[in-house]
Order: C-alpha cells, then sequence, then structure tokens
C-alpha cells in the first residue's frame, strides 16, 4: 500500500500567504503521518506557471515570464524548505518533462475521440483561467467565482467532451461516498454535475505561454489550457507518458486543496482521468477558506499574513499547530493573533509544556533525573487505560482529516497525567519513604508525553523530536509500533533538563494588519462604483457625510513604534485641551522628525482602537496609488481644529 498526498500546485503570479501555508501543513503532516507509520508515502508539491495571468503578471513586473516565474516559484520552494516542508517532488510546470506528459495526455485524448476542434465565443475570466456561460455572469459582465469583470473571447478552439462524463462522474460520487471530504461538499458538486456539463475549451490562441499541442497536430497557434496543464501535474511527476516506473504510486491517497479549486478537482480532474484509463485518486480533500481578523486577505488590503513573518515572531510549529487545531477541516477559518496566543498558552505552553517541566522537575528532584524499571502498571493500571482508550481511537480522525478533532482528543491525554499527579503526590510518596511509587507516577507521565508525541509528531516534528530526546528515545517507525501498537511503556530511562518548550506570549508580537490606517479600499474591480447608480443607491447624504468630523491638526511630537515595520505614534494637536495620540501605518513614507510642525487632516470621531498594544484615537488622512503614500494636508496653513467639510 502507498498513500500518494499532494498539494495544489501554486501560482507563480505572487508569494505565498498563509492560506498556502496551510494547504502544505496538512499534506506535510499527512506524509510525515503515513512515513512515521512505516506505509510507502510520496508527496508532492510545486508550482503552476502557464496561462495568461502569470503572463500578465510578469508584464506588470517588467520580467521576460520564464525569468519571472523562475523568481516566484524559488520562492515558494524556498519558504518550504525553510519549513523543513517534507516534500519528495517539487514539481513545476515549465519542466519540460511535464510538458512532454501534458502533450502525450493530449494526444491520447484526442485519439480517443474525447478531444475534439470546433470555435469558442464565450465569456473569460483572466483571474480564474474559466470561461463562464453568459447566464451565469453576474450582471451579465461579471465573473461570478471572483466578482472581476470577464472579457468576451471568440476564438478556435479544441473542446473536451466533458458532457459525456457527466453520467460517468455522478455514478462515480454514488459508489464512493468519502472520494470528495468533507463529505458536506459533495452535494455542491453532484449538484453541479447533475446541472449539466458543457464541453471544455481546453486550448487557448489568445496568447502563447503555455504547453503547445503536440507537434503532429501541426496548430502552433493553440496552448493548452492551464487547467488541464496543471491537473495533470499529478501523474507527470510520477513519470505519465515517459517513464512509468513511479505510475504505482498512483492513484494519489489524497489531494489536498482549498474550496476553491473543488469543482475543477472533482469534475474535470476524474474526467480527464477516465479519459486516460487512468484510476482516480482515493480523495479530494477541500479545506476552507483563511481570513485576516474577520477580512478577506488581499494585497491592495495589505492585510495579507505572510508565513515567514508569523513563523518568525510565533514559531513555525506553533503555527502549524494553531491552524490545524483552530479550524474544523472544511470550514472557514480566521487568523487573529489573540487566537493564536491564546491557543499557544493554553494548549501548547499550559496543559503540553508544564506536564513536561513537571516531570522533568519531579524526576530531577526524586531521582536525579533517572528512571529506573519502574513499575508503571502496578500504580497506574486505570490511567493507562484511559489513555489508551484515547490513543487506539484517535487515528481515525486523520483518515478524514479531522484535524481539529484528532489534535482535540489527543490533549485529553495530558489531562490524564495532570491529575495522576494531583491524585498520586508524588511529594507525599516520596516524604513517605514510597520512592518507587512517586516514580511510577513520573514515568506514567512521561509515557503519556512520548505516546502523545508519536501522534503529534507529523504536526509538530521540531518539537516533539526534542521531547522525545528529552524522555531519552526517538520517534521512528520502530518506536510508533513499540509504544503505541504493542502498548510498551518507558520504565528505564534518563530525563534531560531542557527549558520551557513553549514561552508564553503576554502581547501581540507582529503588527496588526492595518486597518486603522487610511488606506481607502480599491473598489472591488468586478463592482461597478455604487455612486455611479442612477436611482442614488450608493450615495450619501449631507448628514451622513457631516457624521465624520475631519480636522485639521499639527503634529506636536512624533516617534517610531518599537518592533514595528510601519507604524509611527504622534501627538497631534487638535486645539483640544490634550494632545490627541495616533498611530499611523506610515513610517515607510515618513520618518518621525519630517513630521513635527507640520500639518493633516484628522478623521476626530473615530473610536479609539489599540495598535501593537498601544492607543490610537484617529486617524490621518492619506492617499495611496502605486507610487506610495502621501498624507493630505490643507493647501496653506490652518488654524488647529479647523473642521474640513
Ligand atoms: O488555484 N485560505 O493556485 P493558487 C486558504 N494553480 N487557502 C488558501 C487561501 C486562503 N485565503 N488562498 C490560497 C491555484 N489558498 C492553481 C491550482 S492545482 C492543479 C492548480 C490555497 O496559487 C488553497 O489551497 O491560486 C487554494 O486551493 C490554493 O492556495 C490556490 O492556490
Amino acid at each position: 500500500m502507498s498513500n500518494y498526498y499532494t498539494t495544489p500546485i501554486y501560482y507563480v503570479n505572487g508569494e505565498a500567504h498563509i492560506g498556502h501555508a496551510y494547504t502544505t501543513f496538512i499534506a506535510d503532516m499527512l506524509a510525515r503521518y503515513s512515513r512515521l507509520k512505516g506505509e510507502t508515502t510520496y508527496f508532492l508539491t510545486g508550482t503552476d506557471e502557464h496561462g495568461q495571468k502569470i503572463e500578465e503578471s510578469a508584464v506588470k513586473a517588467g520580467k521576460p515570464t520564464q525569468q519571472f516565474a523562475d523568481e516566484i516559484s524559488a520562492l515558494f520552494k524556498d519558504l518550504w524548505d525553510e519549513f523543513e516542508i517534507s516534500y519528495d517532488q517539487f514539481i513545476r510546470t515549465t519542466d519540460d518533462e511535464h510538458k512532454a506528459g501534458v502533450q502525450h495526455a493530449f494526444k491520447k485524448m484526442f485519439d480517443k475521440g474525447d478531444i475534439y476542434k470546433g470555435e469558442y465565443e464565450g465569456n473569460y475570466c483572466v483571474s480564474c483561467e474559466t470561461f463562464f456561460p453568459e447566464s451565469q455572469l453576474i450582471d451579465g459582465e461579471f465573473c461570478p467565482d471572483c466578482g472581476r469583470t470577464t472579457n468576451t473571447v471568440k476564438e478556435e478552439s479544441y473542446f473536451f467532451k466533458l458532457s459525456d462524463y457527466e453520467q460517468k462522474l455522478l455514478d462515480y460520487y454514488e459508489a464512493h461516498p468519502d472520494f470528495i471530504l468533507p463529505k458536506s461538499r459533495r452535494n455542491e458538486v453532484i449538484n453541479f454535475v447533475k446541472g449539466g456539463l458543457h464541453d471544455l475549451s481546453v486550448t487557448r490562441t489568445s496568447f502563447s505561454w503555455g504547453v503547445p499541442l503536440p507537434k503532429e497536430f501541426g496548430d502552433d497557434k493553440h496552448v493548452m489550457y492551464v487547467w488541464l496543464d496543471a491537473l495533470l501535474n499529478y501523474v507527470t511527476a510520477l513519470g505519465y507518458g515517459r517513464d512509468d516506473a513511479k505510475m504505482e504510486l498512483w492513484p494519489a491517497h489524497m489531494h489536498v486543496i482549498g474550496k476553491d479549486i473543488l469543482r475543477f478537482h472533482a469534475i474535470y480532474w476524474p474526467a480527464f482521468l477516465m479519459s486516460l484509463d487512468l484510476p482516480l485518486p482515493k480523495h479530494i480533500a477541500a479545506h476552507g477558506w483563511w481570513t485576516r481578523d474577520g477580512e478577506k486577505m488581499s494585497k491592495s488590503k495589505g492585510n495579507v499574513v505572510s508565513p515567514r513573518e508569523v513563523a518568525n515572531a510565533y514559531g513555525e510549529e506553533n503555527l502549524r499547530y494553531f491552524m490545524m487545531r483552530e479550524v474544523p477541516f472544511g470550514q472557514d477559518g480566521d487568523f487573529s493573533q489573540r487566537a493564536f496566543i491564546d491557543r499557544i498558552n493554553s494548549d501548547l505552553s499550559n496543559d503540553l509544556g508544564n506536564l513536561l517541566n513537571r516531570i522533568i522537575g519531579m524526576s530531577g528532584k526524586y531521582s536525579d533525573f533517572v528512571i529506573d524499571s519502574v513499575d508503571v502498571e502496578k500504580y497506574h493500571s486505570a490511567e493507562l487505560e484511559e489513555m489508551y482508550a484515547i490513543l487506539d481511537n484517535v487515528e481515525k480522525y486523520l483518515d478524514e482529516v479531522q484535524t481539529h478533532r484528532f489534535l482535540e482528543e489527543l490533549w485529553k491525554v495530558f489531562t490524564i497525567g495532570n491529575k495522576a499527579i494531583e491524585a498520586h503526590a508524588p511529594w507525599v510518596k516520596i516524604k513517605e519513604g514510597k520512592t518507587d511509587e512517586a516514580l511510577a507516577t513520573v514515568a506514567l507521565v512521561a509515557n503519556v508525553l512520548a505516546k502523545a508525541s508519536l501522534l503529534l509528531h507529523a504536526f509538530m516534528p521540531k518539537t516533539t523530536n526534542i521531547i522525545a530526546d528529552t524522555l531519552g528515545f526517538e520517534i521512528n517507525t520502530a518506536s510508533y509500533n513499540a509504544l503505541l501498537k504493542e502498548k510498551k511503556l518507558l520504565e528505564t530511562f534518563t530525563i534531560k533538563k531542557i527549558g520551557p518548550l513553549f514561552p508564553r506570549v503576554e502581547e501581540p508580537l507582529m503588527e496588526e494588519a492595518p486597518k486603522a490606517m487610511m488606506e481607502p479600499e480599491k473598489p472591488k474591480e468586478s463592482k461597478k462604483p455604487e455612486a455611479v447608480k442612477e436611482d442614488g443607491a450608493g450615495l450619501i447624504t449631507f448628514d451622513e457625510f457631516f457624521n465624520t468630523t475631519l480636522k485639521i491638526g499639527t503634529v506636536v511630537e512624533a516617534e517610531e513604534v518599537p518592533k514595528s515595520k510601519k507604524l509611527l505614534k504622534l501627538q497631534v494637536d487638535l486645539g483640544e485641551d490634550e494632545l490627541r495620540q495616533i498611530v499611523a501605518g506610515i513610517k515607510d513614507y515618513y520618518s518621525a522628525e519630517e513630521l513635527v510642525n507640520t500639518q493633516v487632516c484628522v478623521v476626530a470621531n473615530l473610536k479609539p482602537a489599540k495598535l501593537m498594544g498601544i492607543m490610537s484615537a484617529g486617524m490621518l488622512l492619506a492617499a495611496k496609488d502605486d507610487d506610495g503614500l502621501c498624507l493630505v494636508r490643507p493647501e496653506k496653513p490652518r488654524k488647529v481644529g479647523s473642521s474640513i467639510g
């Protein structure tokens, strides 16, 4: 039995954020877990580098497309390497082997009669690299998936006979109820297919950044549709069409993806595979969407969470734990520093870290860290039974990627350890001369930690290796089998003294999302500006405008906020009894010194909010475009406190 896991291949039009990291953490965890169990495992990740979107991003960046793709692909790879993501292969769709595999598949589908040439007239969304029928567009113009404007395109195209696969797909979903995970997403796919499948345009002539058709077609104005190219990575990585040796790893055990690309994986991909006479993956597991502080992450809002920044501030493994513990698989999740800090302090520092500290302390005091042939079972059979009842039943949650349930259950064993210490009070036993009994309790807890570490290893590899080293054993398949499957106990071992593994976090360690800064939110490209509507919807009244108090102020003092890359703390004279303290994210554009004694426009009736723990009572007006940000100031000096409007 082999387990082949994949992540989506990420587009090289921007750097990785925590959403990408989340998918990668889950796939990495599953692969590590499978390896620990001793199963043949293969883990693929990589980058998706073709298509109009990438071509346009390269033009914007002023770079040749291949160079642009090389650079961003390397950023993904470097990040995963820094995070020690245990991938076996990093595929790039610009690799020659991949391109040859895609051409091979195209030819095979064509020869089978599943691909034919025709003409397409439709509405294309460049961002989603997808055609949509008129009936699905919002307001006859905007993409139903991302809301951006679509373009009308008429071009000669090759089509894949997706409509032929409608019934075969429905039969497959019916026969494999756990093909789509979580199961709650299954109906959405089934309903989509039942709604009728149109044949799929699988080539493009309007741009050239893609895999060309096989030479024998003699049709060099066409390149492959990027999703056909991209999905095939899962088999070209194994040598499909050139050297089938690794194809024995196929079918994949699981494609881990985000819910945004479920349709491609659960409808198009199975149809392509059926056409190629290849078996279908066992599971398509689609997770939910991460937001930051309740808001969609976007470059224009400046609130994208960089995985590296979080890892530097809080630790990469803490981030892995948080993301996989916080959110039920399949549901949307919110990244907030408050929630993250709570998890670190309560789960990691209190529950797990303290337990480890307690036995380090006790073993040092009672036996100079040496546990020698103690009889755990004699004093703790009840606790052992309780512990195995949990450990024996926890793995099933991972079959359906229910990471939060798995971790929630696993954490219950730490409560057993803590309760055992309270109930058996080893410090009393030592005073009574019952050293064996006191050390048996220490050993029980060491075993709780050892067994839990084995199960936690795939989530927090480095941390659990440290715990194992502290308890004098190694995490590997042999210890997994011995301690978990055969239920052996550590009874003779030496504990090492180490410092706290999870220091408590008292305050946010990163800058908050720059909400309070006057960064005008770009209207979503998709939406027509509200104010132009003829019926007046979206316009505001005089009164509504004057609900906002705008005033002229003079900056009296300005200083940098320690540890913050963006924030300056200002004391602004608004003609009131006291100076106003305003924290503004403008350090990239202004130094503290140059602001002193200059005038600014201030939103003066904004609810005060804390930024990096510092109270801010107001906001500066500023304007931002591609060239940067500048403050909005009065044309001539005005009295402080003058109202604007
Ligand atoms: O779709 N929350 O690439 P992509 C959670 N190249 N996950 C997120 C996320 C968020 N806010 N943002 C991104 C593509 N993701 C195609 C895939 S596969 C054959 C081709 C994650 O760079 C999530 O896994 O847009 C999502 O499916 C993936 O990034 C999309 O990455």
